[in-house]
Protein backbone atom coordinates (compact mmCIF):
# COMPACT_ATOMS: atom_id res chain seq x y z
CA UNK A 1 0.00 0.00 0.00
CA UNK A 2 1.16 3.28 -1.08
CA UNK A 3 1.73 6.12 1.66
CA UNK A 4 0.67 9.50 0.81
CA UNK A 5 1.46 12.53 3.03
CA UNK A 6 -0.81 15.59 2.13
CA UNK A 7 -0.83 18.76 2.72
CA UNK A 8 -4.72 19.22 3.24
CA UNK A 9 -5.79 23.06 3.46
CA UNK A 10 -4.48 26.45 4.33
CA UNK A 11 -7.28 28.37 5.04
CA UNK A 12 -6.46 31.82 6.84
CA UNK A 13 -8.51 34.37 8.27
CA UNK A 14 -6.77 35.13 11.32
CA UNK A 15 -9.81 38.19 11.99
CA UNK A 16 -12.33 35.18 11.52
CA UNK A 17 -11.28 31.36 11.34
CA UNK A 18 -8.57 29.65 10.53
CA UNK A 19 -7.06 26.19 10.45
CA UNK A 20 -3.92 24.98 8.86
CA UNK A 21 -3.26 21.24 9.13
CA UNK A 22 -0.91 18.24 8.26
CA UNK A 23 -2.06 15.02 6.96
CA UNK A 24 -0.56 11.90 6.67
CA UNK A 25 -2.76 9.39 5.71
CA UNK A 26 -3.04 6.24 3.95
CA UNK A 27 -4.51 5.65 0.54
CA UNK A 28 -8.38 4.39 -0.10
CA UNK A 29 -8.78 1.08 1.02
CA UNK A 30 -11.18 -0.93 2.90
CA UNK A 31 -9.12 -1.52 5.70
CA UNK A 32 -7.67 2.71 6.08
CA UNK A 33 -6.49 3.90 9.93
CA UNK A 34 -7.88 6.81 10.66
CA UNK A 35 -6.52 10.08 9.58
CA UNK A 36 -3.72 11.07 11.96
CA UNK A 37 -3.23 14.77 13.09
CA UNK A 38 0.27 16.09 13.24
CA UNK A 39 -0.37 19.83 13.38
CA UNK A 40 -2.94 21.99 13.91
CA UNK A 41 -2.95 25.93 14.86
CA UNK A 42 -6.19 27.39 14.98
CA UNK A 43 -5.51 31.19 14.13
CA UNK A 44 -8.50 32.37 15.72
CA UNK A 45 -6.96 35.01 17.86
CA UNK A 46 -7.57 37.91 15.47
CA UNK A 47 -5.03 40.25 13.88
CA UNK A 48 -3.20 41.39 16.39
CA UNK A 49 -3.23 44.98 16.97
CA UNK A 50 -6.55 45.47 15.42
CA UNK A 51 -10.14 45.11 16.47
CA UNK A 52 -13.87 44.83 15.05
CA UNK A 53 -16.23 46.96 15.66
CA UNK A 54 -20.25 46.38 14.70
CA UNK A 55 -22.11 49.28 16.63
CA UNK A 56 -25.20 48.42 18.30
CA UNK A 57 -27.85 49.31 17.81
CA UNK A 58 -28.02 49.32 13.67
CA UNK A 59 -30.40 47.88 11.82
CA UNK A 60 -28.16 45.42 9.57
CA UNK A 61 -28.84 44.03 6.29
CA UNK A 62 -26.44 41.38 4.75
CA UNK A 63 -23.72 40.42 6.30
CA UNK A 64 -22.15 38.87 9.00
CA UNK A 65 -19.02 41.10 9.30
CA UNK A 66 -16.18 39.24 8.55
CA UNK A 67 -12.93 41.38 8.35
CA UNK A 68 -9.49 39.34 6.42
CA UNK A 69 -6.22 40.17 6.07
CA UNK A 70 -4.40 38.37 3.64
CA UNK A 71 -0.29 38.10 5.00
CA UNK A 72 1.05 37.79 1.61
CA UNK A 73 -0.49 41.39 -0.06
CA UNK A 74 -0.87 42.60 3.72
CA UNK A 75 -4.28 43.79 2.04
CA UNK A 76 -7.58 44.31 4.64
CA UNK A 77 -10.89 43.20 2.59
CA UNK A 78 -14.69 42.66 4.25
CA UNK A 79 -17.21 41.43 1.32
CA UNK A 80 -20.13 40.48 3.31
CA UNK A 81 -22.07 43.47 1.84
CA UNK A 82 -23.12 44.09 5.63
CA UNK A 83 -25.24 47.34 5.87
CA UNK A 84 -27.77 49.67 7.79
CA UNK A 85 -31.49 51.08 7.05
CA UNK A 86 -31.57 50.82 3.54
CA UNK A 87 -29.56 50.14 0.42
CA UNK A 88 -31.32 53.05 -1.01
CA UNK A 89 -30.12 55.40 2.16
CA UNK A 90 -28.72 54.75 5.65
CA UNK A 91 -30.17 57.61 7.49
CA UNK A 92 -28.17 56.34 11.03
CA UNK A 93 -24.89 56.37 8.93
CA UNK A 94 -23.97 53.12 11.09
CA UNK A 95 -21.01 50.93 9.34
CA UNK A 96 -18.93 48.30 10.63
CA UNK A 97 -15.61 49.10 11.51
CA UNK A 98 -11.90 48.12 11.88
CA UNK A 99 -9.76 50.06 14.84
CA UNK A 100 -6.50 49.97 15.02
CA UNK A 101 -5.18 49.92 18.88
CA UNK A 102 -2.87 52.69 18.40
CA UNK A 103 -3.44 56.31 20.22
CA UNK A 104 -2.56 58.80 17.77
CA UNK A 105 -2.04 62.39 18.85
CA UNK A 106 -3.66 65.30 17.96
CA UNK A 107 -1.10 65.73 15.33
CA UNK A 108 -0.92 63.14 12.73
CA UNK A 109 -0.41 61.69 9.40
CA UNK A 110 -2.62 59.13 7.79
CA UNK A 111 -2.39 57.17 4.81
CA UNK A 112 -3.16 54.01 3.04
CA UNK A 113 -4.04 52.69 -0.50
CA UNK A 114 -8.12 51.90 -1.47
CA UNK A 115 -9.19 50.12 -4.15
CA UNK A 116 -12.63 49.65 -4.60
CA UNK A 117 -14.60 46.45 -6.28
CA UNK A 118 -18.39 47.26 -5.15
CA UNK A 119 -19.78 51.10 -5.77
CA UNK A 120 -20.66 51.66 -2.18
CA UNK A 121 -19.28 53.11 0.70
CA UNK A 122 -15.97 52.06 2.50
CA UNK A 123 -13.33 54.61 3.78
CA UNK A 124 -10.70 55.57 6.60
CA UNK A 125 -11.52 56.28 10.30
CA UNK A 126 -9.88 58.57 13.14
CA UNK A 127 -10.32 60.61 15.92
CA UNK A 128 -12.26 57.17 17.30
CA UNK A 129 -13.31 57.58 20.79
CA UNK A 130 -15.84 55.27 20.91
CA UNK A 131 -18.16 53.35 18.49
CA UNK A 132 -20.22 56.44 17.99
CA UNK A 133 -17.28 59.11 18.39
CA UNK A 134 -15.21 59.62 15.61
CA UNK A 135 -14.68 61.31 11.98
CA UNK A 136 -14.66 59.67 8.88
CA UNK A 137 -14.45 59.74 5.14
CA UNK A 138 -16.24 57.93 2.93
CA UNK A 139 -15.59 57.15 -0.53
CA UNK A 140 -18.90 55.54 -3.02
CA UNK A 141 -19.22 55.13 -6.47
CA UNK A 142 -23.18 54.63 -6.48
CA UNK A 143 -25.49 57.71 -7.91
CA UNK A 144 -28.15 57.81 -4.85
CA UNK A 145 -30.97 60.77 -4.36
CA UNK A 146 -29.57 64.20 -2.98
CA UNK A 147 -29.20 63.50 0.68
CA UNK A 148 -29.10 60.31 0.54
CA UNK A 149 -25.80 58.92 2.65
CA UNK A 150 -23.39 57.41 1.49
CA UNK A 151 -22.99 60.85 -1.16
CA UNK A 152 -21.81 59.78 -4.43
CA UNK A 153 -17.68 60.54 -4.60
CA UNK A 154 -16.00 61.18 -1.23
CA UNK A 155 -17.54 62.78 2.13
CA UNK A 156 -16.10 63.33 5.62
CA UNK A 157 -18.47 63.53 8.54
CA UNK A 158 -18.14 63.77 12.19
CA UNK A 159 -20.16 61.38 14.51
CA UNK A 160 -19.76 63.03 18.15
CA UNK A 161 -22.33 60.86 20.64
CA UNK A 162 -24.17 59.71 17.62
CA UNK A 163 -24.85 62.41 16.40
CA UNK A 164 -24.06 63.85 12.70
CA UNK A 165 -22.22 66.49 11.13
CA UNK A 166 -21.14 67.01 7.45
CA UNK A 167 -18.31 68.62 7.29
CA UNK A 168 -16.84 68.55 3.69
CA UNK A 169 -17.87 66.69 0.36
CA UNK A 170 -21.10 65.35 0.51
CA UNK A 171 -23.90 66.91 0.70
CA UNK A 172 -22.55 70.02 2.21
CA UNK A 173 -20.41 71.50 -0.61
CA UNK A 174 -19.70 68.53 -2.72
CA UNK A 175 -17.68 69.07 -5.52
CA UNK A 176 -17.59 65.92 -8.14
CA UNK A 177 -13.88 66.28 -8.53
CA UNK A 178 -13.20 62.55 -7.00
CA UNK A 179 -15.20 59.23 -7.82
CA UNK A 180 -13.52 56.06 -7.51
CA UNK A 181 -13.14 53.82 -10.61
CA UNK A 182 -13.74 50.05 -10.12
CA UNK A 183 -10.64 48.36 -9.40
CA UNK A 184 -8.04 51.94 -9.70
CA UNK A 185 -6.32 52.06 -6.22
CA UNK A 186 -6.29 55.40 -5.43
CA UNK A 187 -4.13 56.80 -2.24
CA UNK A 188 -5.76 58.52 0.56
CA UNK A 189 -3.57 60.90 2.89
CA UNK A 190 -5.18 62.45 6.20
CA UNK A 191 -3.19 65.10 7.98
CA UNK A 192 -4.72 66.78 10.89
CA UNK A 193 -2.10 69.71 11.81
CA UNK A 194 -3.54 71.89 14.78
CA UNK A 195 -7.65 70.56 14.29
CA UNK A 196 -6.91 71.71 10.73
CA UNK A 197 -7.50 68.80 8.28
CA UNK A 198 -5.67 68.43 4.75
CA UNK A 199 -7.45 65.61 2.91
CA UNK A 200 -5.59 64.37 -0.27
CA UNK A 201 -6.44 61.56 -3.43
CA UNK A 202 -3.76 60.42 -5.37
CA UNK A 203 -5.90 58.51 -7.93
CA UNK A 204 -3.88 56.08 -9.87
CA UNK A 205 -0.96 56.29 -8.70
CA UNK A 206 0.61 53.79 -11.03
CA UNK A 207 -1.24 54.33 -13.77
CA UNK A 208 -2.38 57.87 -14.91
CA UNK A 209 -1.77 59.48 -11.48
CA UNK A 210 -4.17 62.11 -10.63
CA UNK A 211 -4.00 64.51 -7.36
CA UNK A 212 -7.52 65.47 -5.91
CA UNK A 213 -7.01 68.21 -3.10
CA UNK A 214 -9.97 67.64 -1.57
CA UNK A 215 -9.63 69.51 1.65
CA UNK A 216 -7.05 72.03 2.13
CA UNK A 217 -6.84 72.95 6.31
CA UNK A 218 -10.14 73.19 7.16
CA UNK A 219 -11.13 72.78 10.55
CA UNK A 220 -12.15 70.27 12.37
CA UNK A 221 -14.59 70.01 15.17
CA UNK A 222 -12.50 69.11 18.49
CA UNK A 223 -10.00 67.03 19.11
CA UNK A 224 -8.90 64.28 16.43
CA UNK A 225 -6.72 62.65 18.60
CA UNK A 226 -7.48 58.94 19.23
CA UNK A 227 -7.50 55.46 17.16
CA UNK A 228 -7.57 55.22 13.16
CA UNK A 229 -9.51 52.69 11.47
CA UNK A 230 -11.41 51.47 8.29
CA UNK A 231 -15.43 51.31 7.63
CA UNK A 232 -17.32 49.33 5.33
CA UNK A 233 -20.85 49.88 4.11
CA UNK A 234 -22.49 47.55 1.59
CA UNK A 235 -19.52 46.27 0.04
CA UNK A 236 -19.09 42.78 -1.95
CA UNK A 237 -18.69 41.62 -5.38
CA UNK A 238 -17.04 43.50 -8.33
CA UNK A 239 -13.38 43.47 -8.95
CA UNK A 240 -11.73 43.13 -6.14
CA UNK A 241 -14.27 41.38 -4.19
CA UNK A 242 -15.66 44.23 -2.11
CA UNK A 243 -12.78 46.24 -1.99
CA UNK A 244 -8.99 46.44 -0.62
CA UNK A 245 -7.18 48.72 1.41
CA UNK A 246 -3.65 48.07 1.75
CA UNK A 247 -0.08 50.53 2.74
CA UNK A 248 -1.59 51.26 5.36
CA UNK A 249 0.56 54.16 7.95
CA UNK A 250 0.22 56.02 10.66
CA UNK A 251 2.71 58.30 11.86
CA UNK A 252 4.04 59.80 14.42
CA UNK A 253 2.84 57.04 16.78
CA UNK A 254 3.39 53.69 14.20
CA UNK A 255 -0.28 51.25 13.74
CA UNK A 256 -0.18 48.56 16.37
CA UNK A 257 0.14 44.56 15.13
CA UNK A 258 2.30 41.83 14.01
CA UNK A 259 2.48 40.03 11.39
CA UNK A 260 0.53 37.17 12.37
CA UNK A 261 2.42 34.21 10.42
CA UNK A 262 6.10 36.06 12.10
CA UNK A 263 7.07 32.84 14.10
CA UNK A 264 5.82 30.36 11.27
CA UNK A 265 8.90 29.65 8.14
CA1 LIG B 1 -23.14 46.37 -2.37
Amino acid sequence: MKKQTLLGVLWFHPLGFALLFLLSMRGPSAGAAPARLLLEDQFNSGRPGWRAVQPTGGNYLAGPMLWQYDVVTGLFAEQSNIYTDAAAASPTRIAVMLINDTVAPSNFTYTARLTAGDDDAFGLIWGYQNQNTFYRVAFARQTRAAGAWPFQGWAVDRLNNGQITDLYGGISNFVASFVNSANIPFDVAIVVTNNLLTLTVLDDPEGAPTTYNLVSGEPLQGSSGGRVGLFTWGMSGGTPTGFRVGNLALSPTPLSGTNPLANWN
